[in-house]
């Protein structure tokens, strides 16, 4: 068999993207609620307060919320033993700064982790995925303060006292490797980490950014802390956004940029969360942007102590780097890299490389001497189109398909032939949610087609694609069935 036993197989969600019911019980605001639709080349605008005309697509997104049990069963139709979610911190703590949570927010959660456990699907729960409380941004610039740690902590510890019983997986901070000051492109992130403006894609300030970070790492550390102290049972991750990145030629500069670029956008972030401290080469990128974080009295103990079990990270696709000019940016509002004339993109100019994924396997399993590690992001954002056939829905995806194919092969070699620690596996986007970067509702991921679109019409309601009974395949397949 060329997965082992117990391989985790699943899809991965975040609350901002799918969970919808957003002032319901109570809940507050946070950040992504302001947050409208944009297209693939114009970014998402922030407003203060809301427009009565526009639309904010988090508000209901595909309402998990209100459909969440059937949902579920349908995910245990495809076979999955592991879901990827994340609680809506604004859910429980409406601005952050309570000291109880919401009963109703509680009494969800309760509810979607015990159907979860009557289907037989194992949570993986994301801490923070861009819901960072409204009122936390607009009174102390969220991250960029330190105050947000403590903040964070009444809510990481609440979770882990509630819930350590029932969900076993837990990630911090969603991406925290996006919040570098140089990926001013890539997307929401740039205000969720804490710095004011008015579209997503607003320049950074270096020094914000590096303690915005330096805050989260910390709040994520004492939270690990906190979990092997009490809850010696459970599994915490970091997660990074794996941003896959080749030398465009061979020139030898251009290996060198390449290898700083793996640092600065990838590594960094994750030597701090898996080894425990900020990597020799921190001291390079922070004069580089003459700005480095506020490191105080105690902090690197906090830093030791807390390190991840699993590393956890997304990946998508691949980039090129050169120091000629003649490389091409990849196209979209979310480009961090240049193109590969290898490689074909998708309709959001995003590169499709299987091999790649497994590269980044074998290249996290050597860098950290093949730790317990678990793809909980792949996927393909695609227009799908629905056709009625014999009076049923149809949604023909071979795209999708061929992208899932391609990296499941990928997975199995990095595991069967390489031998590295991969523990499981989440697709993003399992059911179609709003993307993160566009805000749009075309773009969609899902193996399960929802009926909601960028205008704000559809009902709802739920079909299967193509690709839900490929994955459900391939997830037989795995274990030899
Ligand atoms: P959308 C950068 C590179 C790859 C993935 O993205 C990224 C980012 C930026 O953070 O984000 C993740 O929806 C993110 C999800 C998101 C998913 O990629 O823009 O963790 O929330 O939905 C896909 O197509």
């Amino acid at each position: 068999m060329a997965f082992p036993k117990g391989f985790l197989w699943g899809g991965a969600t975040a609350a901002n993207q799918y969970e919808g019911g957003w002032n319901v019980g109570g809940k507050g605001d946070s950040l992504c609620d302001h947050m409208r639709g944009a297209t693939a080349t114009t970014p998402r605008q922030i407003d203060e307060e809301f427009d009565p005309d526009a639309l904010y697509p988090s508000w209901e997104a595909t309402d998990f919320y209100g459909h969440y049990e059937e949902d579920i069963k349908l995910f245990a139709e495809m076979g999955w033993t592991v879901f990827r979610m994340s609680i809506n911190w604004t859910r429980l703590f409406p601005t952050g700064e309570e000291s109880e949570p919401l009963p109703a927010g509680v009494e969800f959660y309760d509810k979607v982790f015990t159907c979860l456990k009557e289907n037989g699907i194992e949570p993986l729960v994301t801490l923070s995925h861009y819901e960072t409380p409204y009122s936390l941004v607009k009174k102390y610039n969220a991250w960029a303060d330190r105050r947000c740690i403590d903040f964070f902590l009444t809510y990481s510890t609440f979770c882990l006292d509630r819930w350590h019983d029932k969900v076993k997986y837990w990630l911090t901070f969603n991406e925290v490797n996006t919040g570098m000051p140089f990926m001013n492109n890539a997307l929401s992130t740039s205000l969720v980490q804490g710095y004011t403006g008015t579209t997503a894609n607003a320049p950074r300030d270096a020094k914000a950014c590096f303690n915005a970070l330096h805050h989260q790492f910390l709040a994520g550390a004492k939270t690990v802390k906190y979990a092997h102290d009490h809850y010696p049972e459970v599994m915490m991750g970091n997660m990074t956004a794996f941003l896959t990145t080749y030398p465009l030629t061979c020139d030898p500069a251009d290996l060198l940029l390449t290898q700083q670029k793996l640092d600065d956008g990838d590594w960094y972030a994750s030597d701090v969360q898996v080894r425990g401290a900020y990597p020799y080469y921190a001291k390079r990128i922070w004069k580089e942007y003459g700005a480095e974080p506020d490191i105080l009295p105690g902090d690197e103990e906090i830093l030791a102590e807390g390190t991840v079990d699993m590393f956890t990270y997304s990946y998508y696709m691949s980039m090129t780097a050169t120091t000629h000019d003649d490389g091409e940016e990849m196209a979209g509002n979310m480009s961090l890299g240049g193109k590969n004339p290898y490689l074909k993109a998708s309709d959001w100019g995003w590169q499709i490389d299987p091999i790649g994924l497994r590269w980044t396997i074998n290249t996290v399993a050597e860098r950290y001497n093949n730790m317990p590690q678990m793809v909980v992001e792949n996927g393909f954002g695609a227009y799908d189109e629905v056709v009625i056939e014999d009076g049923v829905e149809r949604i023909h995806d071979p795209y999708r398909t061929d992208y899932l194919k391609a990296h499941y092969e990928a997975l199995r070699a990095a595991v069967e032939e390489d031998g590295a620690n991969v523990i499981g596996y989440t697709w993003w986007g399992p059911i179609d949610v709003v993307s993160a970067g566009t805000g749009e509702l075309r773009k969609r991921y899902g193996f399960i087609y929802v009926d909601k679109h960028d205008d704000g019409t559809g009902d709802l309601h739920r079909a299967r694609k193509d690709s839900f009974f490929e994955y459900q395949k391939l997830i037989k397949e795995s274990k030899g069935e």
